[in-house]
């Protein structure tokens, strides 16, 4: 009896297991040839294809993926969002959970799917090959679960990047190398392209057909370098659904601003009229995205990329040939913060009964971490343009990131010396209050109690 019980209750644990499913793919990065902008250069490209492959997964599956590295230079791909509990050997940044692959290399990412819902995405983590190592991970719920929503009747992923006509490896390179800011974008693209704006771009423009009633998942990335971008599609609200592999408490909204490395699920009601004749010419819908940027003085690519929503003409299901151009979102301002940070303001957590917001709410211990962009001092030996002919060095606590010899994570596992910096370590010590008014003193004084120099790593 107590043995065909636990049968029983065996078979019930398999049959939830079962439904977790283990994946395979096979990425292989190589030089490629592209055109945007009347330029071609070689980029680099997972299995030829840019913007690259799309991982369709379930919620708690495993994908394992077997990276093969046919290019010329060092690399690592990173699975952006994926919590990886307990497996942060397969995370992917060089230097900090593994050595990058070397040019004939290979290595197998093992990505363990757990309370990820929505889409992620996946990028190279070595220099600034990710401008086009990237691609959409699509996580459906687990069979048996829904989504809160009604079923949209198809999904379309939408890509935002940054296109240079120069090596983006020689773009960052340059800017480590003189200190200053590196050269902004020639363009922004949309699914890899730049759009109707851009000479010479015409041609390969991104199009969605839709039709009149349905409903479409827009699964958003921003897959920019260094730009936060207003999104919007002219004569249509979005509906925001999940970021960053989440659910939220949906809103309705002319516009959307998405930060470098965000995701954002936008329900799209295909609303517009198609067969009203008088409209017939208007079944073109620019979606538009540029850029949100309020530093004052700091250069940034100031272009618009655009995409075409299409509405299909349902008799015919052909598209009446359009006569004048599509119309242009309205979108804020380049410099509308008060616009960026109401948008921001509206993301909440669903926090419903099946999509709880479990967090914390007993404090152990509060840390302050203070993100600062310096200016280090230059001299005629060695000649800087950043500003006041300095170097610009990011730091966090004023303590900047150098890639050691081997990556962190191995040097903390098996205790390899001299690849933290002497007081790097999880020392309980020191409390800076780097938001406070004497904040350089504080530093000077609890570095003395330190015992001196603040390695870095
Ligand atoms: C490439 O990575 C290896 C470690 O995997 C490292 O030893 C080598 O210095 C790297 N090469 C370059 C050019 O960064
Ligand atoms: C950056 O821009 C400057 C000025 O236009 C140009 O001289 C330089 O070649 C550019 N660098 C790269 C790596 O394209
Ligand atoms: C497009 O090409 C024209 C003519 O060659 C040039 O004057 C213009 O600056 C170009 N525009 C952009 C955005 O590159
Ligand atoms: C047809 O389109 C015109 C122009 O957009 C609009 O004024 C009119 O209300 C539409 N008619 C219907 C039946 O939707
Ligand atoms: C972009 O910036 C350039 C240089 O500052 C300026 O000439 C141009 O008018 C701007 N374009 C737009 C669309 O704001
Ligand atoms: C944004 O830029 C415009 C034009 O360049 C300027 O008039 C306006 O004051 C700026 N707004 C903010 C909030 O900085
Ligand atoms: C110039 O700067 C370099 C790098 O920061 C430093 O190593 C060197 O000592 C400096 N030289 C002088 C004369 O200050
Ligand atoms: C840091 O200093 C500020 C300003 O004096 C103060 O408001 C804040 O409470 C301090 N923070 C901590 C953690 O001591
Ligand atoms: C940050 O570090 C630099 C040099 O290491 C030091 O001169 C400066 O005072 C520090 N800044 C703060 C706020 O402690
Ligand atoms: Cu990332």
């Amino acid at each position: 009896m107590k043995m065909l019980v636990l049968l029983f209750l065996y078979g019930l644990l398999g049959s939830c297991l079962v439904s977790a499913k283990t994946l395979h793919h096979k990425f292989v990065i190589k030089e490629t040839k592209y055109t945007r902008l009347c330029s071609t250069k070689d980029i680099l490209t997972v299995n030829g294809q840019f913007p690259g492959p799309t991982i369709y997964a379930s919620k708690g599956d495993t994908i394992f993926v077997d990276v093969y590295n046919s290019a010329g230079s060092n690399i690592t791909i990173h699975w952006h969002g994926v919590d990886q509990p307990r497996n942060p050997w397969s995370d992917g940044p060089e230097y900090i959970t593994q050595c990058p692959i070397r040019p004939g290399g290979k290595f197998t990412y093992k990505i363990i799917l757990s309370e990820e819902v929505g889409t992620l995405w996946w990028h190279a983590h070595s220099a600034w090959d990710r401008a086009t190592v990237h691609g959409a991970i699509f996580i459906y719920p687990e069979k048996g679960s829904s989504f809160p929503y009604s079923a949209p009747y198809k999904e379309i992923p939408i890509i935002l990047g940054e296109w240079w006509k120069a090596d983006v490896d020689q773009v960052i390179a340059e800017a480590l190398r003189t200190g200053a800011d590196p050269n902004i974008s020639d363009a922004y693209t949309i699914n890899g392209q730049p759009g109707d704006l851009y000479n010479c771009s015409k041609q390969g423009t991104f199009k969605v057909l839709v039709e009149h009633g349905k409903t479409y998942l827009l699964r958003l990335i921003n897959g920019a370098i260094n730009n936060e971008l207003f999104f919007g599609i002219a004569g249509h609200k979005l509906r925001v659904v999940r970021t960053d592999g989440g659910y939220i408490k949906p809103f309705d909204t002319n516009y959307v601003m998405i930060t470098p490395g965000q995701t954002m699920d936008l329900l799209l009601f295909a609303n517009q009229q198609s067969l009203n004749k008088s409209s017939a010419k208007n079944n073109r819908y620019y979606m538009a995205t540029r850029p949100y940027a309020s530093a004052d003085g700091v250069e940034y690519d100031n272009s618009s990329a655009t995409a075409i929503i299409l509405y299909k003409n349902q008799r015919s299901k052909l598209s009446p040939p359009s006569t004048s151009s599509p119309l242009f979102p309205v979108l804020p301002a380049d410099n509308d913060t008060n616009a960026a940070t109401a948008f921001t303001a509206k993301l909440r957590s669903l926090d419903s009964k099946d999509h709880p917001a479990d967090v914390p709410k007993d404090i152990d211990e509060r840390v302050i971490i203070t993100i600062a962009m310096n200016i280090l001092p230059c001299n005629d030996s060695d000649p800087c343009s950043g500003p006041f002919s300095g170097r610009l060095a990011s730091s966090l606590n004023n303590i900047s990131f150098q890639s050691p010899v081997i990556d962190i994570l191995d040097a903390y596992y098996h205790q390899i010396p001299n690849v933290y910096g002497k007081s790097f370590h999880l020392s309980h010590r020191s409390t800076h209050n780097f938001t406070g008014e004497d904040s350089a003193k504080a530093l000077a004084d609890s570095k003395e109690a330190d015992g001196g120099e603040d390695g870095g790593v």
